[in-house]
């Protein structure tokens, strides 16, 4: 069935040279503190790609006195936004120029398909730049209408040095939409990437260099989360923290930025979900798109279709055909061409993908396709299918993070929106109907931030992504995040000549 399993056993070799480990800080690749180094894993074998320099609790410090400074005094807050605006255009072309190299990192580090992040991920990243960039000139604040004698005006200001966590599963983008709106706006940055995954940040954030933005303006710190990472979310002068990861970690760096300085903070966390197919879809079609929205990226994204509702009516027919279409599913080597699926991102997500795969054969759900690791070498998981699976079933309430698709049958449209909402998440949800009357209703009710009706995961650099409940706080991308990074200050002088 999968008949690329031989390429698994025996790996290709990247085409790419992994040059640069060390940490970014004041525009120089330095060394940590500590002089310790930890190893990144290629996820097709768990062997090392590179030792990277170890940022703890003191690199992060001076990353941020760097930052500070180049906020405090350096250029880059008080050049023309029009010059700000232009290297972020280099930067973006310079990207595209070394595009092979950064996509061939990526799939290194990450394990996602070559052909995700060449023809996708990368330029979905030159797209965003290119979007921020045009932003940089046109933020302003407002004249304002006040009573009595007064000229009143808003000032809207960089919020200073932010502190940005991102997570493994989009390293690439993840660094864009933080990066791009924070830079935008004037701000400096101190970047910690996840331990998984640190080179492509550092690659690219060099190129950023060479597009000319000022020493400081960057810092990238690699290294773990409770040593660098809790260290940048605490730390006095920081002046936001934009965090994508779990809810548990979310709500650990939320406390530490209340305990430290009250930092404001953007929260991008976990998702549960639902792909709702209504009884008047093509089915075809809506297999396809339902196995998309779960199985992409290794069913690795915080907004996977991860409840499948399927009505009574199509139900039989749309079992039968994901069945079909998973057991088909390409799995191997992420760097050969046609591959669909490459291998997880690491052995912690591999064992608790199986632990939640053994869950739902134990709770009583029907095992369709899949169930086992894929090979025997590095981290590879079959595409896998449920059926039968009942809503308080611990694989239809917590985010498995894998090639898992679990597939629930409903009646009525009011008892799926009841079924749909009844999550502690509300990140996304995919509608799947001809009928108009039925997308608006189950648009209305679903409480989550992206509602795709007829297609799933479109992430345009212009469509505001985030949370409601427990999926996090704030908006990113589009015109939403400039102001997770901009301050208002209201001006107001005495008008002296009353006539006016
Ligand atoms: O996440 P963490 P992990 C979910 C997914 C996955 C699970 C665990 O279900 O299986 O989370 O993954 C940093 N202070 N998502 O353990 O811990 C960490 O170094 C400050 C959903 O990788 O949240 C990394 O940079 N920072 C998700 C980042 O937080 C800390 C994407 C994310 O890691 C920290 C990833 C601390 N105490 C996982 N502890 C999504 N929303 O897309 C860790 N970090």
């Amino acid at each position: 069935k999968y008949s690329t399993s031989a390429a698994v056993e025996d790996p290709i070799t990247p085409s790419v040279k992994v040059n640069y480990t060390q940490l970014l800080i004041n525009g120089q690749f330095v060394d940590s503190v500590s002089g310790k180094t930890f190893p990144t894993l290629d996820p097709r074998t768990g062997e090392v790609i590179a030792n990277v320099a170890e940022g703890d609790a003191r690199d992060i410090d001076l990353a941020v006195s760097a930052a500070r400074k180049a906020f405090d005094d350096g250029p880059w807050p008080r050049m023309t936004a029009y010059e700000r605006s232009k290297i972020l255009l280099r930067f973006a072309d310079l990207v595209e120029k070394h595009a092979d190299e950064v996509a061939a990192l990526e799939t290194w580090d990450n394990g996602k398909t070559y052909e995700q992040s060449a023809k996708l991920e990368v330029p979905m990243f030159v797209r965003l730049f290119r979007y921020y960039a045009g932003w940089a000139d046109k933020i302003h604040g407002l004249t304002v209408p006040a009573d009595g004698s007064y000229h009143v005006q808003t000032l809207h200001e960089p919020i200073g040095v932010a502190g940005q966590i991102i997570p493994w599963n989009f390293p690439l983008l993840m660094f864009a939409w933080k990066v791009g709106p924070a830079l935008a706006c004037g701000n400096t940055i101190v970047l910690k990437t996840a331990e998984q995954t640190p080179l492509s940040a550092i690659y690219v954030a060099k190129l950023l260099h060479e597009a000319g933005l000022p020493a400081g303006v960057l810092n990238i710190v690699s290294g773990y989360g409770p040593t660098a990472g809790a260290a940048l979310a605490s730390h006095m002068e920081v002046d936001k923290l934009a965090f994508t990861g779990s809810t548990e970690t979310g709500q650990i760096v939320l406390e530490l930025a209340a305990k430290s300085n009250l930092k404001p903070v953007t929260l991008e966390l976990g998702g549960k979900s639902p792909f709702i197919v209504c009884e008047d879809a093509d089915v075809d079609k809506a297999v396809e798109m339902a196995h998309f929205a779960l199985f992409f990226n290794q069913g690795q994204c915080c907004c996977a279709g991860s409840r499948t509702f399927v009505h009574e009516k199509v139900y039989d027919e749309f079992l039968e055909k994901s069945r079909k279409r998973a057991a088909n599913r390409v799995v191997g080597d992420p760097f050969l061409g046609g591959i669909e699926q490459g291998p997880q991102v690491d052995g912690e997500q591999f064992k608790k993908i199986l632990r939640y795969i053994k869950s739902g054969i134990e709770g009583g759900a029907t095992l369709e396709a899949g169930g086992e690791r894929f090979g025997s070498k590095g981290y590879y998981v079959q595409p896998t299918v449920f059926s039968n699976v009942k809503d308080d079933m611990t694989i239809a309430q917590e985010e498995i993070f894998g090639p898992v698709q679990t597939i629930l049958k409903y009646k009525e449209v009011e008892e799926v929106i009841r079924r749909a909402n009844a999550s502690r998440y509300g990140l996304a949800a995919g509608v799947f109907t001809q009928n108009i009357d039925t997308a608006n209703r189950l648009t209305r009710a679903l409480r989550v931030g992206s509602v795709w009706i007829n297609c799933f995961d479109i992430f345009d650099a212009a469509i505001p992504f985030g949370g409601y409940k427990m999926s996090g706080h704030g908006r990113e991308k589009g015109i939403y995040s400039l102001s997770n990074y901009l301050q208002v200050k209201a001006v107001v002088t005495p008008l002296n000549n009353p006539a006016w």
